[in-house]
């Protein structure tokens, strides 16, 4: 019955194996009705809008279900020993780079269960197997950060998996330093802010509920960050420098056409778009800390991984960048991590017990030891994260 119920779902979409960190479609039922019963009814229906309301209204049900069903911690009745559930970890971007790193660093554990949130589900599933991770410990689901339907959909299909979210890691990213002319998501936002910054933004504002229902022992919502966005270092000063300015192109809409597509109103520049969107993400996590972490207790933080040379962010960047970048970083600034390495950074953040503190910036040290970075002034001036914050909002529909 659960592979009835499965097929019906998007081509995108994919349960876990019961038992297997997910919930069994046969355990749930919603108003009585089995799960796969209402979908099929569901299905039938030509009106998309009741398609939806139904399956915001299962996800609701079925995310409780699974949360009370399965305890975080559970005590065992025969030797009295605590043991902990895996926990869910849905990783943007986690086809490529740091983001597969992470992934397969969490899965290897044995104590995570990754939801691979991708663009490219067929990208997403060769990357999984060719890094050798065991099927039991992933599920993809499709999610596209240039579009906010996408991402709605995204939350929609998250929620009916039955899934407990315990941490979201906002990791995916555009970088277009090439780029002579701006391109756009589907709103028309600028596409790196709009993918990196906006379309985060969205995602996890939405989750930030999911995430408060979890009765996971330590629940994190971390956003990747960048030491090129922050001014207080020589990466952060190489030109084109990260600057929001007054923000007034970001309140048009970053559309290009009755504003500009850069946040500070400028004329447009992939490479500073990229650092100012890492800005953002910085200034959001910082607002996210002061907005709710005391009432939810939920741990945000962001990183700086490390120069990951080696990773598909440079891809649109020209071919002797690409071969020079690497050795520059190995040999001359030795900032320079490996993906693996840098995995493994990132993987601390979602899991290490000793990396429970809220509002961080986590860098590392040429031991590769964690320690709490200093943000530049823009990146962590309180009162333009609030007005991100305020203006990101209205551009994605939540005011
Ligand atoms: C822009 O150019 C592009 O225009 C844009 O399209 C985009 O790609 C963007 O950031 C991406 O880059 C940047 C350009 C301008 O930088 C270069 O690529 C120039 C490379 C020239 C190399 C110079 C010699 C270096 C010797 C290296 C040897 C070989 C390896 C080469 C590897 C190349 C790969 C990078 O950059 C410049 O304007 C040049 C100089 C920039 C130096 C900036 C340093 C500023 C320092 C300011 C100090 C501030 C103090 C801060 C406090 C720090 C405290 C710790
Ligand atoms: P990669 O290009 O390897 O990974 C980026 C990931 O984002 C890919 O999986 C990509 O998908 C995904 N992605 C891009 N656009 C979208 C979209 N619209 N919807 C969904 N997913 C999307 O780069 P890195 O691993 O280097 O970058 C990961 C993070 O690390 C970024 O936040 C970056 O800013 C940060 N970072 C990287 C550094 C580095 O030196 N590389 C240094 C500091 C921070 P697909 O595979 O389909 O293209
Ligand atoms: Mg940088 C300690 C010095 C240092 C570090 C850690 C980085 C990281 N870079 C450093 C120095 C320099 N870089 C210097 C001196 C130069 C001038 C030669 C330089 C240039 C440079 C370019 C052209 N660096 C770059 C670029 C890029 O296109 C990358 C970028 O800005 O992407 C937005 C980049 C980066 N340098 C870094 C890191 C981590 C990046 C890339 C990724 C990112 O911030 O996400």
């Amino acid at each position: 019955m659960a592979l009835q119920a499965a097929s019906l779902l998007p081509a995108s979409f994919s349960i876990p194996k019961e038992g297997k960190g997910g919930v069994s479609l046969k355990d749930s039922t919603l108003f009585g009705l089995s799960l796969s019963e209402s979908l099929k009814g569901d299905f039938s229906s030509s009106a998309l809008r009741c398609k939806r309301e139904l399956r915001q209204k299962v996800g609701a049900v079925r995310a409780e279900t699974a949360a009370t069903a399965t305890p975080a911690v559970n005590k065992s009745s025969q030797d009295g020993k605590k043991t902990l559930r895996k926990g869910n970890v849905v990783i943007t971007g986690a086809s490529s780079g740091l983001g597969l790193a992470t992934a397969k660093a969490l899965a290897e554990t044995g104590k995570w269960h990754v939801i691979m949130a991708c663009r490219d589900f067929l990208k997403a599933a060769r990357a999984a197997k060719s890094a050798g991770m065991a099927k039991e410990n992933y599920t993809i689901m499709h999610l596209d950060l240039s579009s906010l339907d996408s991402v709605h959909q995204f939350v929609d299909n998250f929620r009916r998996s039955g899934m407990p979210l315990d941490v979201l890691v906002n990791n995916a990213a555009v970088y277009l330093p090439t780029a002579k002319e701006p391109r756009f998501t589907a709103e028309g936002f600028e596409l790196s802010v709009g993918t990196n910054h906006l379309g985060h933004f969205l995602l996890s504002r939405l989750l930030l509920e999911d995430l408060q229902k979890s009765d996971y022992p330590s629940k994190r919502l971390i956003i990747v960050g960048s030491i090129t966005g922050n001014t207080n270092t020589l990466a952060g000063n190489v030109p084109p420098k990260a600057n929001l300015g007054d923000l007034r192109g970001l309140a048009g809409g970053l559309n290009g056409l009755n504003s500009s597509s850069m946040i500070d109103g400028g004329d447009f520049d992939g490479a500073k778009a990229y650092k100012d969107s890492k800005v953002c993400n910085m200034l959001t996590m910082q607002e996210f800390h002061r907005r709710y972490h005391e009432e939810t207790g939920i741990t945000f933080a962001s990183l700086y991984p490390g120069c990951i040379a080696t990773t598909g962010l440079f891809r649109e960047h020209i071919p002797l960048f690409r071969t020079l970048f690497p050795p520059f970083q190995k040999y001359i600034t030795k900032g320079y991590v490996s993906e693996e390495e840098s995995g493994k950074r990132l993987a601390q953040v979602v899991s290490d017990p000793s990396l429970t503190k809220s509002g961080v910036y986590w860098s590392w040290n040429k031991a590769s030891a964690s320690f709490e970075n200093q943000l530049s002034q823009e990146a962590s001036d309180v009162e333009k994260a609030r007005k991100v914050w305020e203006v990101s909002e209205k551009l994605v529909g939540l005011a």
